[in-house]
């Protein structure tokens, strides 16, 4: 077998390869990524060592490059994980996540019905059904949902999610669709809201709350998202959207409190500016779909799992010090200062 899994060198891809090598000894990967300023190769440095493993660098919004890759590679499954991921660049700058989330999603759906997959699998996200209101807590996104994308960011993800719908109902492509929650783990990069609360609280500098904090994520470690992917890949019916989420609302304030505990800082750090645009109230998955049908539940407890990934980054500090240089500390200061 063996897997294309674009935009692995980012957060949950690379998980999702290192996933696969380890539960998969007979499977051949290879990873194809632009290497943008959210990929990075020194993340799949173990990988790398791995026979079974290879890194192609190449933008999936590149028709030939991908149609040459089909080509050579004959993937049996391509697994789409690239894209643009920040819901406030998109705000910022959306063009670029209509081109790579939209029209990357159409050149790799065109590349598998020319050379032929048995799966292709979308990794999508709750955003595409908008967000629920605060005050009904009995509200879960189900697949059945309607799509009500509140951001650049989501609105592309959903229109990439139609085409790939369309593929399967027009040319009979067998695709698979996942929606799943917020993820945390290691390997996040620190433009997003658990690594940002680390990193800022290892450097002692404020945490940047938008609006009041009240705001409510689901939250899933990404080694279970990444073993719903790998069930949907081999168990799943194509054609078929799978909501993933292990029931684990937080408020935005009281994770960022927990992860302050966990390091033993000040809450003084807590700085409340100015909200998002259109910032979504609350996301809350029905994985109803995905446990009774595939027999998918997440394995990770939140209390365990950011004692993990607050010292995966305490281990890793190189990682992300590199991170937060450069480009990223302009962007820091375009986004933060002054807000
Ligand atoms: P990320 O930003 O960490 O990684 C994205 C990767 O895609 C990077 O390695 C980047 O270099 C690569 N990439 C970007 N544009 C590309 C292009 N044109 N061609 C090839 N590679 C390109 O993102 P992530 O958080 O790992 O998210 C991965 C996927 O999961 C995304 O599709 C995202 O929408 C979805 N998702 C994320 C979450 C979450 O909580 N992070 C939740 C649900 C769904
Ligand atoms: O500095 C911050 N302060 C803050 O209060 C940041 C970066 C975020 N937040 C809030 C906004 C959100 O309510 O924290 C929450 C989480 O924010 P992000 O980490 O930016 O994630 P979110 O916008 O929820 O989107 C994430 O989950 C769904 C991923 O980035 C998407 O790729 C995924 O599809």
């Amino acid at each position: 077998m063996k897997i294309l899994v674009t935009g692995g060198a980012g957060f949950i891809g690379s998980n999702f390869i290192y996933y696969m090598l380890s539960q998969h000894p007979d499977y051949d990967i290879v990873c194809l990524d632009a290497l943008t300023y959210a990929g990075n190769l020194r993340t799949l440095e173990s990988a790398l060592k791995n026979k079974r493993f290879k890194f192609v660098k190449g933008d999936i919004t590149d028709r030939a490059g991908v149609l040459e890759l089909f080509r050579n590679e004959k993937f049996d499954i391509a697994v789409n994980f690239a894209a643009e991921s920040h819901v406030d660049r998109s705000i910022m700058d959306p063009g670029i996540f209509l081109s790579t989330n939209v029209m990357g999603t159409q050149v790799l759906l065109d590349a598998c019905r020319e050379f032929g997959v048995s799966r292709f699998h979308q990794i999508s996200t709750d955003e595409v059904y908008g967000d629920l209101p605060l005050d009904r807590p009995d509200l879960f996104f189900t697949e059945e949902t309607p799509i009500r994308a509140s951001s650049p960011y989501s609105a592309s993800k959903a229109g990439a999610d139609l085409l790939v719908l369309a593929y399967h109902r027009t040319f009979g492509l067998p695709v698979t669709i996942s929606r799943c929650s917020n993820n945390y783990g290691p390997y996040h990069f620190p433009e997003k809201l658990i690594p940002m609360i680390i990193v800022n609280l290892l450097h002692n500098k404020p945490i940047p709350v938008y609006g009041t904090g009240e705001n409510i994520r689901d939250w899933l470690y990404v080694e279970d998202h990444c073993r719903a992917v790998d069930l949907i890949l081999h168990k799943g019916r194509a054609g078929e959207v799978y909501n993933v989420g292990g029931h684990n609302e937080m408020k935005n304030i009281d994770v960022v409190k927990l992860v302050i505990a966990e390091l033993g800082k000040s809450e003084d750090l807590i700085t409340y500016v100015k909200d998002r645009a259109g910032h979504d109230k609350r996301y809350a998955i029905d994985p109803t779909k995905i446990q009774t049908e595939l027999g998918w539940s997440p394995q990770v407890k939140f209390k365990d799992g950011i004692k993990t990934t607050v010292q995966w980054y305490l281990d890793n500090r190189q990682w992300w010090e590199d991170l937060i240089s450069g480009d990223y500390l302009k962007y820091y200061e375009k986004m933060y200062l002054n807000r």
